[in-house]
């Protein structure tokens, strides 16, 4: 089992963490190397999504992972990562969050953090980019994001500085990777992770996969992550990748 203490390197502006982590894992950066950034000029999410990352509004980071266990349990890792943000923000803002399936991190069904992972094949074997941006300030979102997005500040009332959720976050992130790397560790993730998250299980969604659109209810996760769901027919479906959205009932 791997073990690391996370190293930093900080960064005024970079176009996308994630890329920068990348070249670094292709350079041979070990395990732990953790890339920050104050602003992202191409920030990205999943699909060539953006991640909109103004400068000293957030948090952006991605760290070097060199997992050694199976990579159909890697989707795990998004997972993991959902659970070491919720942790930190609870411990570090008092600041209670929901996770939505796969790798949102949201307030009062507003998205304050999404998480990025991704492979690249290195000299050392294939590595994982876990990058996380979490919205600290309450600065203005664009025009298409309001209403959707929220920050630390705007959910707390609080000042939320960067410098003091760095270091919880990635003790966290420690924590939960060692757990996944014991012996039943992938089942404890997915505990933990349905421990935090109102998706897990019972809610009525709506998922959007390559222009597939299902909906029904999540019945929980499989060892790998994915997400199930029973569908308006009664089907269980098992998905691995998707958009979800809640669906809320109307009583009359
Ligand atoms: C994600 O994608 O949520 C993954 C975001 C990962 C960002 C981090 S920051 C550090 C590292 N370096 C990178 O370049 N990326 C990672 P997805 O689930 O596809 O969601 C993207 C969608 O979230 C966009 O299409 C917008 O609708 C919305 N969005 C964009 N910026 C946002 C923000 N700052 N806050 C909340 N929502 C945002």
């Amino acid at each position: 089992m791997t073990a690391f203490t996370p190293q930093f390197l900080h960064f005024d502006s970079l176009p996308s963490t994630n890329v920068e982590a990348a070249n670094r894992a292709v350079e041979g950066a070990p395990e732990g190397l953790c890339v920050v950034a104050r602003e992202q000029t191409a920030g990205r999410g999943r699909l060539e999504r953006q991640w909109v990352s103004s400068k000293g509004a957030g948090l952006y980071c991605s760290i070097i992972l060199r997992p050694q266990f199976y990579q159909s349990l890697w989707p795990l890792l998004t997972l993991m990562a959902a659970i070491a943000v919720h942790d930190a923000l609870l411990d570090v803002y008092d600041l209670e969050t929901d996770i939505k399936w796969p790798n949102d991190i949201l307030v009062n069904d507003r998205k304050l953090c999404g998480i990025l992972a991704e492979t690249v094949d290195t000299p050392l074997g294939r590595a994982v980019i876990l990058g996380i941006g979490v919205n600290l300030k309450h600065n203005s979102f664009p025009a298409e994001l309001e209403g959707v997005a929220t920050s630390v500040e705007a959910a707390t009332g609080r000042n939320a500085d960067l410098e003091l959720v760095v270091e919880p976050l990635f003790g966290s992130i420690v924590k939960y990777y060692q757990m996944l790397q014991h012996l039943g560790g992938s089942k404890e993730i997915v505990q933990e992770w349905s421990a935090r998250s109102s998706y897990a299980s019972g809610k009525r969604v709506r998922l959007v996969n390559s222009g597939e659109i299902v909906e029904g209810f999540t019945r929980g996760l499989e060892s790998d992550g994915g997400l199930r769901i029973e569908t308006n027919t009664g089907e269980i479906r098992i998905f691995r990748a998707g958009d979800v959205t809640a669906v809320r009932t109307v009583y009359s």
